[in-house]
């Protein structure tokens, strides 16, 4: 049984301020559920919300890491850097950094190789096809090279306590979200892709979710089809009251 999981991809929002204020809303709107949560935040809010949220199951991930352990790498953040503020995820290969900070398959499979290797923060590792490759048909072929690509060299175990998101570049902030069909499809998609790659108790346990345009409106029907095991999120986690609907599905 694979327990749902929903995370918010704050990506560049929110001060220290704001994550604090944040925080405070939504520990005071937070029940435990049976559904896992955890917020990514900017690495400099990092702290602060692994701060607030002590003593509670919400978990708080970071957005990237370096696949070096320290160096000349401006701009960079490294793995021990994350270890040390006891960070639980790490969102690796989102569409925005494959797209404007030079993300490739390459460097997505020696991040994840890192975190698994030498750590036990989670990766949760985005997927998905731009709008020109599904109108062409491409989603299947695309979605499948890349995980093929992303998890090259990681045995199954590491991939069994892996997340992994479908998220279809043409519905991240657009407002256009795939049809629960679609994001279902694309999830079996990556599951069958699994179940080849590695086995049966591999696929049945890896957590597959869905991103693009997930709000309170859609959550329950995406969250209802059987191969999407969670949700992440982007614009509506920055708002306690929608995160914790969506998380109420
Ligand atoms: C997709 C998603 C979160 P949004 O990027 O990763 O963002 O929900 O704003 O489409």
């Amino acid at each position: 049984m694979r327990i749902p999981f929903i995370a918010g991809n704050w990506k560049m929002f929110k001060t220290k301020k704001e994550a604090k204020e944040f925080a405070e809303e939504f520990r005071t709107l937070y029940k435990d559920t049976d559904v896992r949560t955890a917020i990514c935040a900017p690495f400099t809010q990092l702290d602060t919300l692994k701060e607030a949220f002590a003593g509670t199951n919400i978990g708080v991930g970071a957005q990237n890491v370096h696949f070096e352990d320290e160096g000349a790498f401006t701009g960079e953040i490294s793995l021990p850097m994350l270890k040390e503020i006891g960070v639980d995820y790490c969102v690796i290969g989102h569409s925005e950094r494959r797209q404007y900070f030079n993300e490739t398959d390459e460097t997505v499979n020696l991040k994840l190789k890192k975190l698994l290797n030498e750590s036990d923060i989670v990766p949760i590792l985005c997927v998905g096809e731009n709008l020109e490759q599904r109108e062409a048909g491409r989603e299947k072929e695309i979605v499948e090279g890349q995980i093929r690509a992303d998890l090259a060299g990681i045995a199954a175990d590491k991939v069994a306590s892996m997340v992994i998101a479908y998220e279809p570049i043409w519905a991240i902030g657009t407002g256009k979200t795939a049809t629960p069909e679609q994001a279902g499809e694309m999830c079996a998609v990556i599951r069958g892709v699994i179940e080849e790659l590695y086995d049966e108790d591999t696929c049945d346990r890896v957590i597959i979710q869905y991103g693009g345009s997930v709000k309170p409106e859609n959550a329950t029907e995406i969250m209802n089809m059987d191969e999407i095991d969670g949700a992440l999120v982007g614009g509506a986690s920055l708002i306690p009251q929608k995160f914790m609907d969506i998380i109420n599905f």
